[in-house]
């Protein structure tokens, strides 16, 4: 992560979301899909650098991953972008090599921000969503330390971080515990299989049910997580919520999270976002063999 030596406001008006035709996909090397990416690179490459230009983002996005939240995002913020589609390894679903040569983790999302001559790249989605929405976005998408309640600051950042601080943590240990059978050899799977139930039952489902519990309490009655608008928080609990379709408890357990997910399905912004990137398969990631 690079960091922008003299950080200042670049760009504050919100612009209308439908940028279309401004939205510029492209693809990498041997895990691109056919399309124009020449074109689509060359038509990047042509991007004008006038001063104060408006901000321009490209996503490396991975297929099947967090990655689709910040297209969502950009979408909402209506800030110029292009996305980089790369496909998962089919049988460890790691992600590509190319991903290394955008930041040394390899992880997506990850995204480049190019803006007056300045370029950042950064990594983890809870600071894209921050560093974006507080850059870009002026109050719309946050509650502000200066605006709103004390309470709906809190929550705000609670929610926000909560998404990757506590909530995937019991998913990840599902897909690892879920995975593990299928992945040793033969003559070990036997053991491994009851270690992964044991895990499973004992530990990580109980987790999972309170995680998701306690996500269900607080969207009673409620359309957004914060101040009764949709905001960065939505954004980063929007994937906790895609991800249920992969978790070994009853989605049907859990109304308000499945009512209020609808609801942000069904966003012009996120509607389009899926155009761009692509719609999440969260199921593959259940095959146990
Ligand atoms: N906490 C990070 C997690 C990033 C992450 O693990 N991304 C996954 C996709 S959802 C990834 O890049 N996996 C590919 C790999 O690990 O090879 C974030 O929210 O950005």
């Amino acid at each position: 992560m690079s960091e922008n030596p003299a950080p200042r406001r670049l760009w504050t008006a919100a612009r209308p979301p439908n940028l279309s035709s401004q939205v510029r996909l492209a693809q990498v090397g041997d895990h691109l899909s056919s399309s124009s990416s020449s074109a689509a690179t060359a038509a990047a490459a042509a991007q004008p650098a006038t001063a104060m230009s408006a901000p321009h983002v490209t996503v490396h996005w991975l297929e099947d991953s967090r990655a689709q939240r910040i297209v969502w995002l950009l979408q909402e913020l209506g800030i110029d972008y292009e996305v980089k589609h790369y496909k998962r390894d089919p049988k460890t679903l790691l992600g590509p090599k190319e991903l290394y040569d955008v930041h040394p983790l390899g992880k997506s999302p990850t995204v480049v921000v190019r803006n007056n001559g300045e370029s950042v790249t950064l990594a983890e989605s809870g600071a894209i969503v921050e560093f974006l929405i507080e850059r870009y976005g002026a109050d719309k998408l946050a509650v502000s330390p200066s605006s709103g309640s004390m309470q709906d600051r809190a929550d705000y950042l609670y929610w926000l971080h909560y998404a990757e601080g506590s909530a995937m943590l019991p998913n990840m240990l599902a897909m690892v515990f879920g995975r593990l059978p299928a992945q040793a050899p033969w003559f070990l799977r036997p053991v491994l299989q009851s270690v992964s139930t044991g895990a499973l039952d004992k530990m990580i489902v109980p987790r999972l049910k309170a995680q998701y519990g306690w996500i269900e309490r607080n969207l009673e009655g409620k359309d957004y997580f914060v101040a009764g608008k949709l905001t960065g928080a939505d954004i980063m609990m929007s994937f906790v919520a895609e991800i249920l379709d992969a978790s070994p408890v009853n989605k049907a357990d859990f109304p308000n999270i499945s009512r209020w997910h609808t609801a942000m399905v069904q966003r012009p912004a996120y509607k389009e976002a899926l155009e761009k990137g692509g719609e999440n398969n969260m199921g593959r990631f259940t095959q146990r063999e």
